[in-house]
């Protein structure tokens, strides 16, 4: 079968809800993807940073077909020998005291929601029903009806409701706002650090210092979502270590997994996720052994190649590099480690199907942003080619 076999097939059977290019990949080395007609591309999106280790990371392919061929699910009603293992791993990462592991990013930011509101209502004394989160604007939290009731983009709301109460939303990077929209019913602040589908926003230097000094003075937990930002994409293993703070509790995903399967946890400090007892959370699959075997080796990875730091170094050199591009269908080029957003004038997606006819593959975000994002294994050399490639298709685009 060919390209336009699949795509098809897919057309005709599948739901709708994606507009993906026209490409249809059958195998990923590293941080190249190859089409089913053998084409050979870059993948400048790592699976929305769910493979920073590159694709089918020899190690931890190794880890899964070990793991597959010994035990993959136990339930938690029994214990399974290897979540012990990942969470003493997810504690010396972050210095979290506890943690609890879900699949999906929006599961875990679920889990986090509930945490923070029983630790409201246990903690705080919030009136039963009555506890309030704080989120931002711009915000992507992930696709569950609660994380969609605080979404502030119509189109992920729009024909969803009725929506979970118990969310105010203030301008990203506003410290004002957050302190005004505080009440004694606020149990947390969730946001974050660089928001990634509203465009790769980082917020003003100081921000997230403030606000977490703003939510320690009220007695309001400090939420990061890190799910994207995390585990090395934005030059640091965590986004908020840029700044002075110890946020009550973390929510990652994505790449911990190295993208092998999904695997999302919530990291806290003790009072927080110490909240639950038995029976009042849980998952068939959440920390499953397949998933953590994947995701010890996959945060082993991540530590020993140094991906945060190649992430840094190299997403300096190639910010710098693409703002030497003089053209005036750029607005504007910003990011964080190899995590750039490109700001164009105009509609980014005619550009990243250029991009993908010169090899690379990149996926636009909020219509006028290209966004760069490579697994984190990649060299200057391939970031030199690839940028002969952006500069190319910005000056003969449109
Ligand atoms: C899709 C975006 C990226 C996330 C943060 C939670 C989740 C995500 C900060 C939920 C997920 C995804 C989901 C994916 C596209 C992608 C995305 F454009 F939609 F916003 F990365 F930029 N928190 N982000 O970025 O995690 O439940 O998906 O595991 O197609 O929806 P999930």
């Amino acid at each position: 079968m060919k390209t336009q076999d699949y795509i098809r097939l897919e057309d005709q059977y599948g739901a709708h809800n994606y507009h993906p290019l026209d490409v249809v990949i059958e195998r990923g080395e590293g941080i190249w993807l190859y089409d089913v007609e053998g084409k050979k591309y870059l993948d400048f999106l790592a699976a929305y940073s769910a493979v920073n280790q590159g694709h089918c990371h020899p190690k931890i392919a190794a880890a899964a077909k070990e793991q597959i061929e010994q035990l993959t699910l136990t339930s938690r009603a029994f214990r399974n020998k290897q979540l012990p293992l990942l969470y003493k791993d997810l504690h010396e990462i972050s210095g979290m005291d506890i943690s609890l592991p879900m699949n999906s990013g929006a599961e875990a930011v679920e889990t986090a929601i509930k945490a923070a509101r029983k630790w409201g209502y246990t903690k705080k004394n919030i009136p039963d029903d009555k506890a309030e989160i704080i989120v931002c604007a711009n915000n992507f939290h992930g696709r569950t009806t609660t994380v969609v009731s605080f979404s502030t983009e119509e189109d992920y709301r729009k024909g969803f409701g009725p929506f979970t109460p118990g969310f105010r939303v203030i301008p990203f990077g506003d410290v004002k706002a957050l302190e005004e929209a505080i009440t004694p019913n606020t149990a947390a602040f969730l946001v974050e650090p660089i928001q990634g589908e509203a465009g790769i926003i980082i917020p003003p230097d100081g921000f997230l210092t403030e606000a977490y000094n703003i939510c320690k003075k009220n007695n309001v937990l400090f939420i990061l979502d890190e799910i994207q930002s995390g585990l090395g994409r934005a030059g640091k293993m965590f986004a908020f270590q840029y700044e002075d703070v110890q946020p009550d509790a973390v929510i990652i995903g994505k790449a911990l997994s190295g993208g092998f399967y999904p695997v999302s946890a919530v990291l806290s400090k003790k009072e927080v996720l110490g909240v639950f007892n038995p029976g009042e959370h849980g998952s068939t699959f959440g920390g499953n052994p397949l998933g953590c075997a994947i995701a010890r080796v996959a945060l082993k990875v991540i530590l020993e190649e140094k991906l945060a730091e190649n992430s840094a170094e190299l997403g300096n050199y190639f910010l710098n590099k693409l703002k030497e591009i003089k053209s005036p269908k750029i607005k504007e080029v910003r990011g964080r480690g190899l995590w750039i957003g490109l700001e164009l004038t105009e509609k980014a997606r005619p550009y990243c199907e250029k991009l993908k006819e010169e090899g690379m593959l990149c996926k636009e975000t909020h219509d006028t942003v290209i966004r760069f994002a490579p697994p984190l294994i990649i060299k200057k050399e391939e970031l030199d080619w690839a940028f002969e490639r952006i500069e190319k298709v910005i000056n003969f685009t449109g």
